[in-house]
């Protein structure tokens, strides 16, 4: 497992296929240079699609990202990002200690849900101690537990069709002229299924806080930190996401970030 990381590693390296990731620079900085449409923007992209094929290949569908011990955890856990929404609905939920706070599962499944957080808690759940890697440069190891999502998936029963899984949440990263912007994010298929996939609703042994994402925050072990929205309310299925934001998956992808954050 140690050994293919590295000759993952190598390879990615020595085929020039890590510079996309190299590029990134920190969760509130981009160039302009990577504005959409530009022509590095569109090789970075190219690059990025090379970088999720080949991970796939060699790592394969289902490797899992290392697992750590207790005594590894350093709490508490870095928070990013938002950290404490300041919306109204996010603000009223979170007064009433999330209890009219309702999951929506929608989109392309048979059967759209509805669930609360003491629903996700009564389902079977997996505890996981893994680090978080954030694109601007640090990493902390945490204790996650949650419902894996592949259970909630499967409750749902995504119609064929169903390609991607978009996550929409509660609290606004961007107030600009054109608008307020509520953080959005997605992933395949494969991501939603694998077993360290998970809908976390606690944190080191408590319910997950405020900074961390309260009441749920998705876990992709696999990807970088943008790639795990927090105050999640609505998970959709969807056959593609263009119509989503500007059309790159996801808030960050928007503004420039790969939208498969291997690590
Ligand atoms: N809703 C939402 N999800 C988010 C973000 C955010 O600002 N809002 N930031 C992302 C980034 S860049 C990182 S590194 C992680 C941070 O998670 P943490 O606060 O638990 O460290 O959340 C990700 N998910
Ligand atoms: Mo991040």
């Amino acid at each position: 497992m140690a050994r293919l990381q590295i000759n993952r590693r190598r390879f990615l390296a020595s085929a020039g296929l890590g510079a996309s990731t190299l590029m990134l620079g920190g969760c509130d900085v981009f160039d302009d240079q990577l504005r959409v449409g530009s022509g590095l923007r569109s090789f970075l992209e190219g690059a990025n699609d090379l970088t999720h094929r080949a991970q796939r290949l060699l790592a394969g569908s289902h490797a899992m990202a290392q697992e750590y011990a207790e005594s590894d955890i350093r709490q508490p856990m870095r928070p990013n990002g938002v950290t404490a929404p300041s919306d109204s609905v996010y603000k009223g939920l979170l007064g009433n200690d999330f209890a009219d706070w309702r999951l929506n599962v929608t989109g392309a499944v048979e059967k759209p849900l509805t669930l609360s957080r003491d629903q996700l808690i009564a389902m079977p759940s997996r505890t996981q101690i893994t680090r978080h890697d954030c694109v601007e440069g640090w990493s902390c190891i945490a204790k996650w537990t949650g419902t894996p999502l592949a259970l909630v998936l499967d409750e749902a029963r995504p119609k064929p069709q169903a390609a991607f899984v978009v996550f929409h949440c509660l609290d606004t990263i961007e107030k600009s002229l054109s608008g307020e912007v509520k953080y959005y994010g997605s992933i395949d298929l494969v991501d939603a299924y694998h077993p360290q996939t998970i809908l976390a609703y606690g944190l080191n042994g408590r319910l997950l806080p405020v900074e961390n994402g309260a009441p749920l925050r998705v876990r992709v072990e696999r990807q970088l930190g943008y790639k795990m929205p927090k105050y999640i309310h609505t998970i959709e299925l969807v056959e593609s996401f263009a119509a989503l934001g500007l059309g790159r998956g996801g808030y960050w992808e928007d503004r420039g970030y790969d939208w498969y954050g291997g690590i």
